[in-house]
């Protein structure tokens, strides 16, 4: 049964604890630097811990230093409704990215229990380690061994720029928990999460109702030159791998735009070496992101892109050696939650509209098992991940509200 328009979550609290934890791991433009298993990191957790445990929630922590807080319901043996995102961010993220989501779904738990509402099902909330896979590739890490994508060893293995594992970085900080990673089951799971695109903005909506998540690929390529001076060598005597990564990267943005509409395609991630100004590059390594909705077209661009980029390192005279270093095939999401989501809009007067995400999340990987969705709200632009990332208070609230409202309903009100 639909719960009523009257019940709403408290936006200012919502937003003054956005803001609060904002404070930690700040940016250098007003934005966020609270990288995964850094000592940022580590702090932002344990606020959050602390705001868990005083609104009457049991913290549960995974081998992956998942968090999860815990709303016991009035049926012990209910599967819990989880309502989860992630609290580490890019190296110049924003406010809002992840943040929004988990402490929306705390939001939740405070407005339930400042209304004596209780649910039949426990609600746990979720802090996913690793969402954004900036320092340890790939993305959405945490979740993806929960659902059973990666292996525990795998996970442990990944390296950051510096050479340091996620393990020992897990451990370092004090975050490795003693939970079996995908232990627990879900009844249901909901993220709710700024669009990081410009289309609810433009389309004048508060809720985007999720349907889909488009799919993605991440390859990793090595290009092997030879070092030589920039000056004294003539041009027919160079193995320039800098000129075969510049292009790759333009056949990366023909292939598309040739795939027009619906497919993204770009590189966000460069290394030269021994990136000296005077030297010709003997080794580049960079990582080309392509994603779309259509799963078909997203394994044609990523042959193409492979077989191309060969062909043009081979022109050169330079090696070339690709590894994916990420992957997830596009998501639908739960049918019967995308419906009740749309209903919660609805019942509480939002606009809205059903939209596909253009990034990737951890719903992604809770789809594979578990009935899953989510909400979106617009930012000021479509601008994300840059530390001018913004949203207004009212759309944090809407998309709370709905939240709420889903949430609640599957967890089933009791009294
Ligand atoms: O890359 C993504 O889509 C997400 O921000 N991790
Ligand atoms: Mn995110
Ligand atoms: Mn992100």
């Amino acid at each position: 049964m639909p719960t009523g328009q009257n019940l709403r979550i408290n936006p200012d609290r919502l937003w003054d604890s956005i803001h609060e934890l904002a404070l930690i791991g700040p940016g250098i433009a007003g934005g966020s630097n609270r990288q995964t298993l850094t000592d940022a990191d580590s702090e932002g957790r344990h606020l959050f811990q602390r705001w868990c445990e005083a609104a009457g929630m049991s913290l549960g922590v995974d081998q992956m230093g998942t968090m999860f807080a815990t709303l016991p319901g009035t049926d012990p043996e209910a599967l819990p409704v989880y309502v989860g995102s992630h609290l580490d961010t890019q190296p110049t993220g924003g406010r809002y990215d992840g943040v929004l989501g988990v402490l929306a779904g705390l939001e939740i738990v405070r407005s339930m229990n400042d209304l004596g509402i209780r649910t039949r099902h426990p609600i746990v909330v979720v802090n996913w380690a690793n969402e954004e896979g900036a320092r340890f590739a790939p993305a959405m890490l945490a979740s993806g061994v929960f659902a059973g994508v990666h292996s525990l060893d795998y996970a442990y293995g990944r390296k950051d720029p510096d050479g340091k594992s996620y393990g020992d970085e897990l451990a370092r900080i004090g975050w490795r928990g003693d939970e079996t990673v995908g232990a627990r089951k879900m009844h249901a799971y909901f993220e709710y999460h700024i669009e990081q695109g410009p289309i609810l903005e433009a389309e004048a909506r508060q809720i985007g109702v999720v349907t889909h998540c488009q799919g993605l690929w991440w390859l990793e390529f090595t290009l092997t030159g030879r070092e030589a001076h920039t000056g004294s060598t003539p041009m027919n005597l160079r193995v320039n791998a800098g000129l075969a990564m510049a292009r790759i990267v333009e056949m990366v943005q023909t292939v598309a735009m040739e795939n027009q509409p619906g497919a993204v395609g770009g590189v966000g991630q460069m290394k030269f070496a021994p990136n000296s100004r005077n030297v010709l590059p003997g080794t580049v390594v960079f990582t080309v992101d392509i994603r779309t909705p259509d799963l078909a077209k997203l394994d044609r661009m990523r042959a193409r892109i492979e077989a191309e980029a060969a062909a043009i390192a081979a022109a050169l005279g330079v090696g070339c050696s690709v590894e994916a270093v990420g992957h997830f095939d596009p998501v639908t999401f739960d049918p019967v939650l995308v419906e009740r989501v749309r209903r919660a809009a609805e019942t509480l007067g939002y606009s809205h509209m059903n939209i596909i995400s253009g990034a990737g999340h951890d719903a992604c990987w809770a789809a594979k098992v578990a009935p899953a969705t989510m909400i979106m709200c617009p930012c000021v632009g479509g601008l994300s991940h840059n530390e001018a990332e913004e949203i207004s208070k009212e759309w944090a609230a809407a998309g709370a509200d709905v939240l709420f409202h889903a949430v609640i309903e599957t967890a089933e009100i009791v009294g």
